[in-house]
């Protein structure tokens, strides 16, 4: 699982035939490290698909037919000049054109990241078996920063991490980089991304000492060819903990001179840092407020001491109280909603997808669409905290296109989450994505092997949040296990069920947060005598003996106010609010009838045990695969597609899935009955 899907295993030999026809006599310059990478992967590339790799040349050959570059680093492309530099800086083409009467294959952007990223599209479509007659492909991102945020601490932990120890061994940098350090920035260009936070948002101030610094400089200089900048995550109070002032006040004077010094000494060492996130006044961590200040007034302090080198801030909306809040689903828009417009322009608000945290399905976060003149940037979560870590099959495509596609109706019907986060609906330049990233030293990088199309799925759709999940899924499978349709089919099909069965598992019909306190994996609907009431499952589902769900109404905490006037009336009427999110919005009987005929309870229980048969299917689906029927009687059977070490994992860690959807099921019926004492449908099995 080490190489991702960057397998480069060879393609089928009459495929391979006519790509080393196509793809004979590269020309392609090497004299800058992102050069030389582009150059060096498709080698690899190419060598792996087809055996060999045809000849490099760094200048124009009599028989050459792919050209690799810039309009400034090969003079074959200059006639394309305009053409390329519509693409923008990190924009690509792959095209044939006409030259001395033969067809060339083109691929080429203005500047050299993009032809690296041209060179990894081109390999995507060799591993996915796409024809190269008729290329004419001409890409550039929607999404300005494509980020992976590593919630990783000093000492090598993964906060919510999953897939082993952090990637980083800060014991051993700045003198020792790790290829895979490479490696992990190949895999990164491959699907675009352009930057990386390399330490946790609940931040350590020695993340900014100086011997850090140097550690992360040497990062920096592993990632620089690959097009990913260096961010770091800031902790407020650093002025105190590490410069030894009284104070953090952003209106502070001294405590101004500090961070634009920090920031001087951090772009000495990293002349294109990206800048900083921050987790501020959250969950325990130091922010402005603290001395009565505002988010505002705590990010553009940093904005500023950021603005004269290009450097940006990226902070958090994700604000979860001290206090026992009425509803936690209102607070980051009650804090935030009001400073529009009130940040620098070098200030984008990283916004987590919906309004609470992470679950298997929560509606948009209601700020999408509620400040206008601020630029919101997505966060999304890569790592499962709440979906089964790593070892439950949950491709978070759908999750993920399902948030982008919501229609905030802010500028009237079509203004999607989408078109917030492109910059297009308001007219940001400044956009961005992030993703929790769910990387460590596993050799599998991301704890499984499926985890490992979750980091695809957020690259692809940073670089075009509006593209299709289950276009994506097809891609990752492809390259990952084999392009055969017979192979692709059914790991689509496994993948584009697998969220909405752990929806169906763990919380149907817009329940949320009914995981096990503290470490979030497994059922824990009960109150389990924690010292706040909002850390227990109870504060959410709010079942009692008539019914179940959160009141966000008029008549509860008006959460739905939160939202367009379309669509708070919509969510606020029980007789319009999608079913799948009924219970975040509404308390509602148990009695309820719901669109299939059935009582709520009858509804609940049916969904359950549903998420278990979808978890059975995706065993079947998967078996199909390891174990390939015999073709007929007496015959060997087929061997399986999938190689016996993956394939070892993939079947365990099902079975693994399959137990324990059972356990949430069972386990959740069972609580919920002690609270209503109503009989299962029938047919249904009681819970053991
Ligand atoms: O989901 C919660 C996690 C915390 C995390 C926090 C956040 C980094 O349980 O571990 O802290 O969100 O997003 O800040």
């Amino acid at each position: 699982g080490y190489a991702l899907w960057m397998r480069y295993v060879p393609v089928e030999p009459a495929l391979a035939a006519t790509y080393r026809a196509q793809l004979s006599d590269i020309v392609a310059p090497d004299a800058t490290p992102t050069q030389r990478a582009a150059r060096a992967e498709l080698e690899r590339g190419l060598a792996g698909l087809l055996g060999t790799a045809p000849p490099m040349h760094a200048e124009a050959t009599q028989q050459y037919a792919v050209v690799l570059g810039t309009p400034a680093s090969s003079p074959l492309l200059a006639p394309l000049h305009s053409e390329i530099a519509s693409l923008g800086p990190e924009g690509y083409l792959l095209k044939r054109v006409q030259r001395d009467g033969r067809s060339v294959l083109v691929v080429a952007g203005q500047r050299d990241i993009g032809v690296l990223y041209g060179v990894f599209h081109l390999l995507r479509l060799l591993q996915t078996g796409a024809s190269l007659d008729a290329l004419d492909v001409h890409e550039s991102p929607r999404v300005h920063l494509r980020v992976l945020d590593h919630w990783d601490n000093l000492d090598g932990h993964v906060e919510r991490g999953y897939a082993g120890r952090s990637l980083w061994d800060w014991q051993s940098l700045p003198e020792w980089k790790d290829p895979r350090y490479t490696d992990y920035a190949r895999a990164n260009a491959s699907l675009g991304i352009n930057g990386t936070v390399l330490n946790n948002v609940n931040a350590s101030a020695w993340s900014l000492a100086p011997a850090y610094l140097d550690k992360a400089a040497a990062l920096a200089e592993v990632f620089r060819p690959y097009g990913i900048r260096l961010y770091l995550s800031a902790r407020f109070s650093a002025p105190i903990e590490l410069g030894g002032l009284k104070t953090a006040d952003p209106l502070d004077p001294g405590v101004q001179r500090w961070w634009r010094d920090k920031v001087n000494e951090i772009y000495a060492r990293i002349p294109d840092f990206g800048g900083f996130l921050v987790k501020a006044n959250s969950e325990g961590q130091p922010g402005p407020q603290d001395y009565g200040r505002s988010h505002a007034d705590g990010a553009n302090l940093l904005a500023d001491a950021l603005a004269p080198h290009g450097g940006v801030v990226m902070w958090r909306a994700f604000v979860y109280a001290h206090d026992v809040p009425a509803d936690r689903a209102t607070q980051a828009f009650t804090e935030f909603a009001g400073l529009d417009g009130a940040f620098r322009p070098n200030v984008i608000v990283q916004v987590k997808n919906g309004p609470i945290d992470f679950q298997p399905r929560e509606p948009f976060h209601g700020l999408f669409g509620a400040m206008p003149r601020t630029p919101l940037m997505m966060e999304f979560q890569l790592t499962k905290e709440y979906l089964g870590f790593n070892t439950h099959l949950v491709y978070l495509g759908p999750l993920f296109e399902e948030v982008l596609r919501s229609d905030t109706h802010a500028r009237g019907k079509g203004s999607t989450v989408a078109k917030l986060v492109d910059g297009s609906l308001e007219g940001h330049t400044l956009t961005g994505m992030a993703g929790v990233a769910n990387i460590g030293n596993d050799r599998t990088w991301t704890g499984s092997h499926f985890d490992q199309a979750n980091w695809y799925a957020f690259g692809r759709l940073a670089w075009n949040p509006h593209q299709s999940a289950r276009d994506i899924a097809a891609d990752w499978a492809a390259m990952t296990f084999s392009p055969d349709p017979t192979v692709v089919q059914p790991i689509v099909a496994m993948m584009m069920a697998s969220r909405e069965a752990a929806v169906n598992y763990m919380t149907p019909l817009g329940l949320h947060h009914l995981m096990a306190r503290g470490h979030h994996y497994g059922p824990g609907p009960w109150v389990d005598g924690g010292p706040r009431p909002d850390w227990t499952s109870v504060y959410y589902h709010r079942a009692d003996r008539n019914g179940i769900g959160f009141d966000r109404n008029a008549s509860g905490s008006n959460a739905v106010a939160q939202y367009a006037p379309e669509l708070a009336a919509q969510y606020g009427d029980l007789t319009k609010v999608p079913e799948p999110l009924l219970l975040w919005f509404h308390h509602v009987p148990w009695n309820h009838r719901m669109a299939s005929g059935r009582t709520l309870w009858d509804e609940l229980v049916t969904r359950y045990s549903l998420g278990v048969k979808q978890v059975q299917e995706m065993q079947r689906q998967w078996s199909t695969l390891t174990d390939p029927p015999e073709v007929e009687r007496g015959s060997a059977p087929l061997p399986s597609p999938i190689d016996p070490q993956r394939s070892a994992q993939i079947t365990a860690f099902l079975r693994i899935q399959r137990r324990e959807a059972q356990w949430w099921r069972d386990a959740s019926i069972a609580y919920f009955q002690s609270i209503n004492d109503l009989p299962l449908p029938a047919g249904e099995a009681p819970p053991p």
